[in-house]
């Protein structure tokens, strides 16, 4: 995936004409779309390729499954060409290098530690222990959260250069400026660009706010 803006939309609008209408209009202002199950059981998995011709799209699935059955998942998200997907980190090593195996080229990102005060419970605990092992089965890179900075330092102390996409920004109270200054590369923003009344300034003043910081 390519850095120009930082910006990651992610795109829960569960009506598939706004949705498309959304990423046609913000798709400038971001390096890519990120949809997730609410959208991909609207529209139909079809979304996927249309998405693509406008945006590069991250599928969030948060696989979390047995290698066989990683391995169907993603190749059903690349063969309607997603360049990324997203798994969980917790299912362990082999789970995690047949997402990688089954991806090709497209990119996976592990999620190691998830943004709401849940992902403390289970996850935060074992989140570098996580990273390490992406880093091990060769992932693209993190799922790491901007609601909580100090983690995503921790994990960037593990993950070296690979990526880390921060969701958390807006409407879970995370700060771009945050998340970028303590080690990310992306921010996903949802709510906050999508359910905007003006999506496009949403998303334009996100990029600003990344692009002050740059
Ligand atoms: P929003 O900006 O509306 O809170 O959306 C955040 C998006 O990132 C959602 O699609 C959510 O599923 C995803 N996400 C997250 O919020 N926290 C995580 O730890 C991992 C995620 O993928």
């Amino acid at each position: 995936m390519r850095r120009d803006t930082g910006l990651i939309i992610a795109l829960d609008e569960t009506d598939a004409d706004k949705a498309l209408k959304i990423a046609g209009t913000v798709s400038s202002m971001a390096d890519a779309i990120k949809i997730n199950w609410p959208l991909i059981l609207s529209a139909g998995p079809e979304i996927i390729t249309q998405l693509s011709e406008i945006s590069d799209v991250i599928c969030d699935f948060k696989i979390a499954d047995i290698p066989n059955t990683v391995r169907l998942i993603v190749e059903e998200a690349v063969s309607r060409k997603a360049s990324g997907v997203i798994v969980h980190a917790f299912t362990g090593e082999d789970s995690l290098r047949e997402a990688v195996s089954a991806a090709g080229k497209a990119d996976v990102y592990a999620v190691t530690e998830m943004s709401h005060p849940g992902g403390m419970m289970f996850t935060a605990p074992h989140a570098e222990e996580m990273a390490a092992m992406g880093v091990r089965c060769g992932v693209a890179g993190f799922i790491a959260p901007a609601t909580r900075p100090d983690r995503i330092k921790a994990i960037r102390s593990v993950a070296g250069d690979l990526k880390i996409l921060s969701p958390g920004v807006g409407a879970q109270g995370g700060s771009a400026s945050s998340a970028i200054s303590a080690g990310a590369d992306y921010v996903i923003v949802g709510r906050a660009v999508y359910g905007a009344k003006d999506p496009l300034s949403a998303a334009s003043a996100v990029r600003d706010e990344i692009r002050s910081l740059l």
